[in-house]
């Protein structure tokens, strides 16, 4: 397996599927709609979106049926970014190389992308899967259930007040990352896995490969942020080391930080390996992100 030709592949897939799903950039009111799509469009490393294909693929899912939920899920990370990046939370400037949303356009104008992303993901389960009832409804809620106050949101909820409480624990910053960061990555499996109709043991082992997988995926984002080089000083630390904020490396110092996350990836590849199938791709996909540099 060629596992950059297979990465180039399902990323191609993934652009086209976003151009296919999402309204014209024409269509009334067409600055909302070119602003859904200036921050869809904007690059990103579409790791969630690969993962449905791939997970679909698994279970003999080659045509296009899982590309309206990897979009779906795409919109909800997108959303959820232009959000991340208002004045009222992080007030970032830059997102994926580009202005931020609320820089590009307005803030208001951001606002109301990230909503109706939010809500076109909801469109796109229920329109596409309606011949399948079953399906629909399975997909529906495990994009509400990932997407919802409980996880991304309730994630979201505990980091904004962890910033705020110096005492913040090992078991606060568990549930930030595993909602925050790590439930959109196992709604990926799970996604796949319900338009793959996999059976249950093969759908929770693909849950927790994608719990495992949101933590590295996290650990490694604290690691970077914490040995960030920038500029002619040479070594600064990052914007969330700078800030104090509780993160992997803070808690645990760079070391344990970086062993948590073998064990973490190594828990991953076992739980794949528990799936009937040919996970290559997605096992090197796994070795990759602990590896990965930005
Ligand atoms: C506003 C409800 C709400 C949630 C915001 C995603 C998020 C939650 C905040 C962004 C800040 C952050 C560092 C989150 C952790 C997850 C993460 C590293 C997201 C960035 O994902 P990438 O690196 O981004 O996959 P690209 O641009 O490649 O898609």
């Amino acid at each position: 397996m060629d596992f950059a030709a297979e990465m180039k592949r399902l990323v191609a897939r993934v652009e086209r599927g976003i151009d296919l799903h999402l309204p014209a950039a024409d269509a009334r009111p067409a600055r909302l709609h070119t602003a859904m799509r200036y921050s869809m469009q904007a690059g990103g490393k579409r790791l969630r979106p690969v993962l449905v294909l791939a997970t679909a693929e698994l279970f003999g899912i080659t045509d296009d049926r899982a590309l309206p939920a990897a979009v779906a899920l795409e919109c909800v990370h997108t959303y959820s970014l232009i959000h991340d990046d208002l004045p009222c939370m992080d007030n970032d400037d830059l997102r994926r190389g580009r202005p931020t949303a609320h820089k590009a356009f307005d803030e208001a104008t951001a606002l109301l992308a990230g909503d109706a992303l939010l809500t076109h993901a909801f469109a796109l389960l229920a329109g596409n899967y309606a011949d399948d009832s079953t399906l629909a409804r399975a997909l529906l809620a495990e994009l509400a259930d990932a997407a919802g106050s409980r996880r991304l949101i309730g994630g979201q909820m505990e980091d904004l007040l962890a910033e705020k409480n110096a005492d913040a624990t090992a078991d606060d910053l568990e549930f930030i990352h595993r909602n925050k960061t790590a439930a959109m990555i196992e709604a990926a499996f799970a996604l796949g896995a319900l338009v793959g109709q996999a059976d249950e043991p093969a759908i929770a082992a693909l849950r927790v490969a994608g719990r495992d997988i949101g933590l590295v995926f996290q650990i490694v984002d604290d690691i970077l942020d914490a040995t960030a080089s920038s500029g002619v000083l040479g070594k600064t630390a990052g914007k969330d080391a700078q800030a104090g904020k509780t993160t992997y490396v803070k808690l645990h110092g760079l070391a344990t930080a970086r062993g948590i996350a073998v064990e973490r990836t190594e828990s991953a590849i076992a739980a794949l390996a528990r799936v009937a199938a040919d996970t290559r791709f997605l096992t090197t996909l796994t070795r990759e992100l602990i590896a990965r540099e930005k």
